[in-house]
């Protein structure tokens, strides 16, 4: 029996590992069931002050969800998978969420889709000079989920829009100035602050108490200054070109800065050419839709939207490009962003499953 996640408890901490490494520590419909069992558990304990994450192996916290298997399901029962799965997975999500000790995170390496999912609802996330970060479901015909609807419409100007849409990979330091980090330290440091975590005893301690404590400790090994963000160098150009309300304004003015010299225009337009344009046309309308809803709301649009994606082309089309045959070179259909209806848009919100009836029914 081989475990994909370890919890163990010691002075006062509760340490979740995941631990899955020759796959990035993809999260499996059992892991993420094990992880919500497991701060339902910790949450009641007063002999565990403060949850601490992070992924084994030397490659990074978690690569995303185990979006492989869906398509070793497409001939089986897929509704019930997608449902095992992303229902369990986005209860873990607002669990972390609405956990009412301090969780800190470890986001060293890789931390994609669900793995943002997995450290951007703690209150102490430290990324590093080897942090790589992207919500990168455009290439696998997906939208970004756990709960991007939500926090990517937190971040500053049209950068959540950029985000989800272009796919790409930002740093540690892209990372705090986007709000889904909030210390930068040298990787070198963290056996010294587990160190640090572990030779002391959290247990007494007041939610208060250990709130403070542990950001007194982290900051001991924070590094002040960070290298500086590279997307915080972009954020007119982003600002100006993503204010549309569809993709296809956005091509347009991509296009035309294209036109007028501007090279990462140019650049950005190529990018998001090559991107399914039906997960394109979802994300802008998830984002559009999440704003002002609260983190249960986003979750069950996304539950929705997902019983939908998994019977469309695109979805197993993209994860065999990326994951499976990973030639890279997915066909999309349709094949072009003027092919797609308004109508068939909306479909993917509309939920199947009556209100009181839906899985997330009591997620706030
Ligand atoms: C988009 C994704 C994922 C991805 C690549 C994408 C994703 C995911 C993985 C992944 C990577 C390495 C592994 C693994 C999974 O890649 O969600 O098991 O070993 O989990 O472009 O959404």
């Amino acid at each position: 029996m081989e475990f994909f996640v370890l919890f163990q408890e010691a002075s006062g901490i509760g340490w979740i590992t995941l631990n899955r490494p020759k796959a990035l520590n993809a999260l499996n419909a059992s892991m993420v069931e094990v992880i919500e069992k497991q701060l339902a558990i910790w949450k009641e304990n007063p002999a565990i002050s403060l949850v601490c994450i992070e992924g084994a192996g030397d490659k990074g916290l978690c690569a995303g969800g185990d979006m492989r298997s869906f398509y070793d399901e497409k001939d089986g029962d897929i509704d019930q998978h997608a449902l095992d799965f992303f229902a369990t997975e986005y209860r873990m999500n607002h669990a972390l969420d609405t956990f009412p000790k301090p969780i800190l995170v470890y986001m060293d390496g890789i931390v994609m889709g669900g793995g943002i999912g997995i450290s951007v609802y703690a209150q102490n996330r430290i990324v590093t000079e080897r942090t790589r970060m992207a919500m990168p479901e455009m290439n696998i015909g997906y939208f970004p989920d756990v709960g991007a609807s939500y926090f990517l419409n937190k971040s500053p100007g049209q950068m959540g829009k950029y985000m989800a849409l272009s796919a790409k990979t930002f740093t540690g330091s892209d990372a705090i100035y986007l709000g889904l980090a909030d210390v930068y330290m040298q990787s070198e440091k963290w056996q010294e602050l587990k160190e640090g975590l572990q030779s002391r005893n959290w247990e007494p301690l007041s939610t208060g108490e250990t709130t403070a404590c542990l950001s007194s400790l982290i900051a001991s090994f924070a590094q002040a200054t960070p290298p500086p963000s590279h997307v915080a160098q972009v954020q007119e150009k982003v600002d100006r070109y993503f204010s549309k309300d569809s993709i296809c304004e956005i091509f347009d003015s991509l296009n035309n800065g294209a036109k007028e010299g501007d090279q990462w225009a140019e650049e950005t337009y190529a990018l998001l050419k090559g991107k399914s344009p039906n997960s394109l046309a979802l994300a802008l309308e998830q984002l559009k839709r999440g704003k002002g809803k609260t983190l249960g709301e986003c979750l069950r649009m996304e539950l929705d939207m997902d019983m939908q994606i998994i019977h469309t082309h695109d979805f197993y089309e993209g994860i065999r490009s990326v994951l499976v045959d990973k030639d890279r070179n997915p066909k999309w259909n349709p094949a072009q962003i003027k092919d797609l209806t308004r109508k068939w848009i909306d479909s993917f919100f509309i939920s199947p499953w009556a209100i009181e009836q839906h899985p997330l029914k009591d997620l706030v």
